[in-house]
């Protein structure tokens, strides 16, 4: 057993494992009631794989996750009122609501997402990893991703670069036995998936990822190897999602028998029953603990019971550039009173709300089609700033 922390640290893991858990089911209840659209899927079972992870970086550090990313966004801090009001769609979400819960986001504790494309966000961590370089800074970037994604085109092109770029990545496949309902055997030829980055470059190590001590000591000896030599690393966190893929799964391709022996080894009684043992904390903290998380949760829902959902005439807003001075593919040029007037359009009766709605799309097919032919044209409106930036790109 890896040593055991200060006291106050081991507190905050199982507290804030016990938010995650807390919150998750609840998650899980405001989906059943319809309070959540879209899809939901739930991490519960993996709790130790994200704290112990987590909390072997610095607050400079980033993290890059998956769609089952609404503990990460916990573990870094994100306060759960906003992440309960993103699941729920609604403006005070962290991603303004836009996302949902597969893009939770929070760019100011360096959580960098969220992403539903499997194996999507290796790539991107790779860019992130490189910005730190090119900064000159000694931060690292803990990417995680499913032992699906690693079967992804982008695992092998990430892993390769990365290592001949000297990045600083620790990429962490959650092992969590399944990719949907596909077994591990059954989807990937080689299952010691710490070493399916060797071929590349990237040696690997390997935590159980039901236990938060030896995740943490694992991830603490990644990390800094690859903040001091600059070169990333595979480690493999062995885990199990007690709930099916996402909420709708019959979960016809495991047994109940099966689950049942993983929830044994639940990782948040395992470890409060070890900090018991070590004195740490006696039975009445622990439930002190779960109380607080279940309370916090209880405000978290209140919150995004009570925040709006985003304005409609805030349809359009980040999701194209409209803004005269910055260029490229996803900008669709226009001028400041172009853009204003088309907020203030789509907010007002119904025909020049129609006739705002109608110069847009306009203005953003025209992006894209100057994109195609060379990629870095914009699409120029009808404004002299559009028609200047356009010919300097
Ligand atoms: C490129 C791509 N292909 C397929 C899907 C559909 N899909 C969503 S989740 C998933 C399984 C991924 O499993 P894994 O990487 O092990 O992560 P886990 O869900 O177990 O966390 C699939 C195939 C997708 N989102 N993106």
């Amino acid at each position: 057993m890896a040593s055991l922390p200060e006291p106050d640290r081991t507190r905050e893991w199982l507290s804030t494992m016990t938010l995650i858990r807390r919150f998750e089911e609840r998650a899980g209840e405001m989906y059943a009631r319809a309070k959540v659209g879209g899809f939901l899927h739930l991490s519960i079972g993996e709790e130790a794989t994200i704290v112990g992870s987590a909390r072997a970086l610095r607050d400079s550090d980033y993290l890059i996750s998956t769609y089952r990313s609404h503990g990460h966004a916990l573990v870094r801090g994100t306060p759960p009122e906003n992440v309960m009001a993103e699941l729920f769609g609604r403006v005070d979400g962290c991603s303004g609501g836009r996302g949902g819960s597969m893009h939770m986001f929070d760019l100011s504790r360096r959580f960098m997402g969220g992403y539903g494309i499997v194996g999507g966000n290796l790539p991107i961590a790779a860019g992130i990893a490189l910005s730190s370089d090119y900064r000159d800074t000694d931060e690292v970037t803990l990417c995680v991703f499913g032992d699906g994604a690693s079967n992804q085109g982008t695992f092998g092109e990430t892993l390769n670069l990365a290592a001949l770029w000297k990045l600083p990545v620790v990429f962490m496949v959650t092992n969590n036995q399944f990719g949907m309902g596909t077994a591990l055997r059954r989807h990937s030829a080689v299952t010691d998936l710490q070493r399916k980055g060797e071929s590349l470059g990237v040696p690997g190590m390997r935590c159980d990822g039901m236990d938060v001590l030896d995740t943490h000591a694992v991830l603490a000896e990644a990390v800094a190897r690859v903040r001091e030599e600059r070169c990333p690393v595979l480690v493999e966190a062995v885990t199990y999602r007690f709930r099916g893929h996402s909420m709708a799964d019959p979960e016809q391709y495991r047994t109940k028998e099966e689950v049942a022996l993983w929830r044994e080894r639940d990782p948040i009684p395992a470890f409060a029953e070890l900090l018991i043992g070590e004195g740490v904390i006696d039975e009445a903290e622990r439930e002190r603990i779960d109380a607080e998380a279940i309370a916090r949760v209880d405000a978290a829902v209140e919150f995004a019971e009570a925040s709006p959902f985003p304005a409609p005439e805030s349809l359009y807003d980040d999701v194209y550039v409209l803004d005269p001075n910055v260029r490229g593919r996803y900008s669709a040029q226009t001028s400041e009173e172009q853009a204003n007037r088309a907020r203030t359009a789509a907010a007002a009766p119904e025909d020049s709300a129609q006739a705002a709605n109608d110069e847009i799309p306009q203005q953003l097919t025209q992006a894209l089609a100057a994109g195609e032919d060379g990629g870095e044209t914009s699409a120029t409106g009808s404004s002299a700033a559009g028609s200047s930036a356009a010919g300097a790109s």
